[in-house]
């Protein structure tokens, strides 16, 4: 039988691009230079779209494929991918939830590990000679002990909580009401009162039209000229204008930030600020959760076709 035709919106590892050319015919999207013509040619054959969690598919693609039935992501996030379009066309949509929420949870705690104790600007001090030529390096705050607030207690907030409980800190949450597993943990509805009371607030909300700039100059304000802000979300989850000016003007203490708007090309106010942690959107970039990533993406696809239930589906 012929391989359906799939349309690759960008590039996988070659642990996962072997096996999809074996049972796909695969058209990438991504090599295209001129990408209307490439959608033009190739999206009438196209039964399904291989995307990534920032990639999506826009509703210009999912319009450009007439025969389209399945939209795979590698990732969790499906905010990129035009539901209401799929909806309107009884597209199914998949996504790689769980395999990585610990790999998300874990960088998360670690970007604040890094950003509280200075470990760049430490490693620098040791590189550049600083250490023997001025001596100590400057103070820095401690973790331990100290008050933590995760807005939305998903499956990703709720790892990021248990690790911080190891660190003795005191936690709060908010989400859309409090959570019976959420033992301990004090449920703070509103996001301004959280980050008041926190000196570091994780966003690990999935975004959605109604999260985008949920966190705003309120809730920055809030979290002060002490606190820290850490994403391991989506950029559309902060108003990044806002937040630029906090960190610019001493109003938000600093930020951790492995999601940016535009990404990668991030707004360079961005890279002349001392008091910001800066990551390329690696949280689930490990080997083996990317591989169990891309399995997820692959059985998914292989489920739809075979006419089974799909793994793990969206819509
Ligand atoms: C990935 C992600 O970095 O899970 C998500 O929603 O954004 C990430 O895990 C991405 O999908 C890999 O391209």
């Amino acid at each position: 039988m012929d391989k359906p035709h799939i349309l690759q919106v960008g590039p996988y590892p070659e642990w996962d691009q072997t096996p999809i050319d074996a049972a796909f015919h695969a058209h990438r999207y991504f090599e295209a230079a001129d990408k209307a013509a490439f959608l033009a040619e190739h999206g009438p054959k196209v039964r399904a779209i291989a995307t990534r969690g920032e990639l999506g598919a826009n509703a210009a693609m999912i319009a450009a494929c007439p025969k389209l039935e399945v939209i795979s992501v590698y990732g969790v996030g499906f905010d990129a991918v035009d539901l209401d379009a799929c909806r309107a066309r009884g597209i199914r949509v998949t996504n790689t939830p769980d395999v990585l929420t610990n790999d998300v949870a874990d960088l998360g705690v670690a970007m604040m590990l890094v950003q509280s104790r200075g470990m760049i600007g430490a490693e620098t001090w040791v590189r550049d000679g600083s250490w023997a030529a001025k001596g100590l390096y400057p103070l820095q705050r401690k973790v331990w002990g100290r008050r933590a607030g995760v807005l939305g207690l998903g499956r990703i907030g709720y790892e990021v909580a248990k690790r911080l409980a190891g660190f003795d800190m005191e936690i709060a949450y908010s989400d859309i009401g409090p959570k019976d597993f959420a033992k301990g943990w004090e449920f703070i509805a509103d996001p301004v009162a959280l980050a008041a009371r926190s000196d570091f607030l994780f966003v690990t909300l999935a975004a959605s039209a109604a999260t985008r700039h949920i966190v705003g100059a309120k809730v920055i304000e809030a979290l002060g000229p002490e606190g820290m802000l850490i994403n391991i979300s989506r950029a559309s989850n902060i108003d990044e204008e806002a937040l630029l000016t906090a960190l610019e003007t001493g109003k938000l203490g600093s930020a951790a930030l492995d999601v940016f708007e535009g990404e990668p090309k991030l707004n360079p106010r961005f890279l002349s600020l001392p008091n910001v942690l800066l990551q390329p959107h690696h949280a689930s970039g490990t080997v083996e959760t990317r591989k169990a990533m891309g399995q997820l993406l692959r059985d998914n696809l292989t489920a739809h076709f075979a006419g089974k239930p799909l793994p793990t589906p969206v819509i």
